[in-house]
């Protein structure tokens, strides 16, 4: 039996493809050598050449940057490190070829297995939290929880600004070990930090994964991370993420149990129940006024518990029909205040049914606001595990959206939306590039699907009255005919 383990084990690993893309940078090109010559290129297999050349892999290439005008929120050039991501730190990367995939082609693009990644891998099914058996739902909670110490295998990130990333007289670039999760939380802080000015100076009017189109592929790239990364931990290529039905009305949260993701603290009503694994749990990235006086960025330290006094109200079911009945992605000016735009609506700052109120907080944006705490807040809400879960089900919404509309990449916008949204803008912090388009797909060509039944959009249940008229024809005729055949079956069996 330690043969078959050793089998099994083996082919486990075969088809765990080892880490799409992720963020900041791979730990192989945080040296100074690759950072002076903003190459990204490892070396793979016996011959070693750049991105596995030799072997028909990749190439390493020069990285495309998106150069089309953005929106006016943000008129500083030049100054944040994030613009023409990631031109700052590299401007050549590795580009595979066929379905191979990796910052060094030694993977497979996600959704594909095998040593030449030409077989599907079955996709992952993102199940709805309250349905899984206890089993399934504690194997999630354990990896969850392991990834909060797992250092990440493949990945580092900057711990001071761009600036001071190579400190003078050194040949050590700032960059440090992240675990698993706390990567998770870093990156969505990065994204969405302010451009670092100086003392009170901080450029606040700028955010690449949230208030414009990007909010759904940028989320849909930063769940996608989290699970293929914790397929490896794992060792469960067929891992899924669950979800959080979020649209259930009132102010009752059924998954904040202890069980699932910490119920209430009975001493303080602030805290996670102290029988919950995550009551342990420490946040990173949360002084954000800190980093930007200080110039700095967040290095992973531990800044406390979470924080969750849950008060507010919950969502609707209608709010879900009513935003799938919206019929553009996303309009002009593809921000905020943008009206009739599913992604708006969705991401809960317009009514959902995409009519523009200045003051309204709906869908996403609510059942985050509904936490109150440490997950209310934009830069460090990725800290509370129920993160996983909003979005989650947040990105199954936009799933359904993409295929009752067939959308493709013509319904997205090419330019003109806030910094970082623009249809081929290279998503920020994500290495190897990867852009909105990449990720505004079927989710299925993407390794995933959801198990879930979205209310049908009234739209539907207007469906004129004639259809169901000859609907209920066919199904009279067709039951009519039934009943005749039954009758004489029976019949039949007594005559004999
Ligand atoms: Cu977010």
């Amino acid at each position: 039996s330690v043969n078959v383990n050793i089998v099994v084990c083996v082919f486990v690993i075969a088809m765990l493809s080892p880490l799409l893309v992720s963020a900041q940078f791979p730990r192989v090109c945080a040296t100074f050598e690759s950072i002076v010559s903003h190459e990204c290129c490892p070396l793979l297999g016996g011959t070693g050449s750049p991105c596995g050349e030799a072997e028909g892999r990749g190439s390493c290439v020069d990285i495309t940057i998106d150069d089309l005008p953005h929106g006016q929120q943000y008129v500083l050039v030049g100054i944040d490190d994030r613009e023409r991501w990631p031109e700052r730190f590299f401007n050549r990367s590795c580009v595979c070829n066929g379905n191979f995939g990796g910052f060094d082609c030694s993977g497979c693009k996600p959704g594909w297995q095998g040593d030449n990644c030409l077989t599907r891998r079955p996709p992952a099914i993102r199940q709805n939290i309250m349905n899984m058996t206890q089993e399934d739902r504690e194997f999630f909670l354990d990896v969850l929880d392991r990834s909060k110490t797992a250092v990440h295998p493949d990945y580092v990130v900057a711990q001071d600004h761009y600036r001071n990333l190579i400190p003078e007289n050194t040949t050590e670039p700032n960059f440090v070990n992240i675990t698993i999760y706390d990567l998770f939380v870093w990156v969505h802080y990065y994204s969405v930090r302010d451009t670092l000015l100086g003392p009170g100076q901080a450029y606040t009017a700028i955010d690449f994964s949230h208030e414009g189109p990007a909010f759904l592929t940028w989320h849909r790239m930063h769940l996608l991370g989290l699970e293929n990364d914790l397929q490896v931990l794992s060792g469960d290529p067929t891992f899924a993420l669950p979800y959080w039905d979020f649209a259930i009305g009132g102010s009752e949260c059924d998954v904040c149990t202890d069980e699932i993701v910490g119920g209430q603290n009975p001493e303080d009503q602030t805290l996670l129940g102290p029988n919950s694994r995550f009551a342990d749990w420490e946040v990173v990235c949360l002084s954000l006024d800190w980093f930007n006086d200080n110039i700095k960025l967040c290095n992973g330290t531990y800044e406390g518990n979470i924080d969750r006094p849950a008060v507010q109200s919950l969502p609707e079911p209608t709010d879900v029909a009513n935003c799938l009945q919206v019929e553009e992605y996303d309009t002009f000016p593809f921000f905020s205040d943008s009206a009739s735009s599913f992604r708006n609506a969705l991401e809960g700052y317009s009514e959902p049914s995409g009519e523009f109120d200045e003051g309204v907080r709906t869908l996403h944006n609510l059942a985050h606001l509904f936490l109150n705490g440490t997950g209310g807040m934009t830069h460090a809400s990725a800290n509370d595990p129920i993160f996983v879960l909003i979005h989650t089900f947040t990105d199954a919404i936009f799933e359904e959206w993409m295929k009752r509309s067939n959308a493709t990449a013509a319904d997205y916008p090419e330019e003109d939306a806030p910094i970082g949204h623009n249809l081929d803008f290279n998503m920020v912090p994500f290495f190897p590039p990867i852009t909105n388009r990449d990720m505004f797909i079927p989710s299925d060509q993407l390794g995933y699907s959801y198990a879930v039944d979205l209310p049908e959009s009234l739209a539907n249940e207007d469906a004129p009255s004639f259809i169901w008229a000859i609907v209920g024809v066919f199904g009279f005729v067709i039951l009519a005919a039934l009943v005749i055949v039954l009758v004489n079956t029976v019949k039949r069996h007594r005559q004999r």
